[in-house]
């Protein structure tokens, strides 16, 4: 069955540096997605850590914490029927040596670290990652202002 459902997408510090977030957004706007929310954050060191926090065993925390912390991030909430799943399709596998062609990551990715963009992996995951970077005030606004027939 599929529903209109909701995701939270990163554009990572590598990605802004080399100049790709329009290209980016553009190809998750073509792709049918509505972006319900949107900001630029700098991520503090404690906010990395707490949203990679299912990896904090992994010898990889670190470097990827840091990565995280190098520059600024675009987070954005995204709502297409089975978001979720659609966007980590258009994303690609998280080494985008390994993306299918035309993916998100294997075409703006650099390595399993610097792989472009974010998204959940699951309607929970998802959920929390949301209120992680958005208040609910902000997302109802959001769609208030967004014309239903978009
Ligand atoms: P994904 O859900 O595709 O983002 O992948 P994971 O949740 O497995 O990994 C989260 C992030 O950890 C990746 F985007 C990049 C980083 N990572 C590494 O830096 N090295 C690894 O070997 C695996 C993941």
């Amino acid at each position: 069955m599929s529903y209109v459902e909701r995701t939270l997408g990163l554009i990572k510090p590598d990605a802004i540096a080399a100049g790709h977030v329009g290209k980016i957004l553009d190809r998750i706007i073509q792709a049918g997605f509505r972006i319900v929310a949107l900001r630029m954050v700098y991520l503090t060191r404690a906010q990395a850590e707490a949203f990679y926090a299912v990896h904090r065993s992994r010898p990889f925390f670190e470097d990827l914490v840091q990565f995280m912390t190098s520059g600024p991030v675009i987070a954005f909430v995204l709502e297409k029927e089975n978001a979720v799943l659609h966007y980590r399709a258009l994303m690609g596998a998280t080494d985008p040596a390994q993306a299918a062609p035309g993916t998100l990551r294997a075409l703006f990715g650099q390595s399993v670290e610097r792989n472009a963009v974010h998204g959940s992996d699951s309607p929970e995951n998802a959920r929390r990652e949301i209120a992680f970077f958005f208040s609910e005030s902000e997302l109802v606004a959001a769609q208030a202002l967004t014309p239903l027939s978009a």
